[in-house]
């Protein structure tokens, strides 16, 4: 399904507010993650030989920045193209979790996690038509994403 002129505006105006903590913002969804899945971890080589906490990881949080600016970017573009990612973009992104053997389920952690995070992040903007209009624009991306595995 795609998103409402409603769910558009619910996704831009709290992206223009979310976008200025990127960072931290970032950093949040993958602790959230790690922490229901410790395993994911193993998934990047700068955390194996760390000796740093998780969360004071340079290498992590600017990682959680790209890819939280990815996911918020691909909402805002959604609408605009009709399409959650480029396709050159979307080739990578489903050869690197091709690669990792990343499942639905995966996504699922990752979708709650992020939908916690911006629910901690958005403040007074946030509603439960916030909520489900990130999870639609969410799953948009997760559907392109799978359309490159199979
Ligand atoms: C893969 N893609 C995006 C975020 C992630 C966070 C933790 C583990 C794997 C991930």
């Amino acid at each position: 399904m795609a998103l409402t002129a409603q769910q558009e505006s619910l996704i831009v105006n709290s992206w223009d507010m979310l976008k200025n903590d990127s960072a931290d913002h970032g950093l949040k969804f993958f602790l959230k993650i790690f922490s229901a899945a410790p395993a994911a971890t193993a998934l990047f080589s700068y955390l194996k030989d760390s000796k740093v906490p998780l969360d004071q990881n340079p290498k992590l949080k600017t990682h959680a920045t790209i890819v939280f600016v990815m996911i918020g970017e691909s909402a805002i573009q959604l609408r605009k193209t009709g399409k959650a990612m480029d396709e050159s973009d979307l080739k990578h992104l489903g050869a690197v979790h091709f690669k990792f053997g990343v499942l639905h389920e995966h996504f699922q952690v990752a979708k709650k996690a992020l939908l916690e995070t911006i629910k901690e992040g958005a403040g007074e903007l946030w509603s439960p038509a916030l909520s489900n209009a990130w999870g639609v624009a969410y799953d948009h991306l997760v559907a392109s994403i799978e359309s490159q595995i199979k």
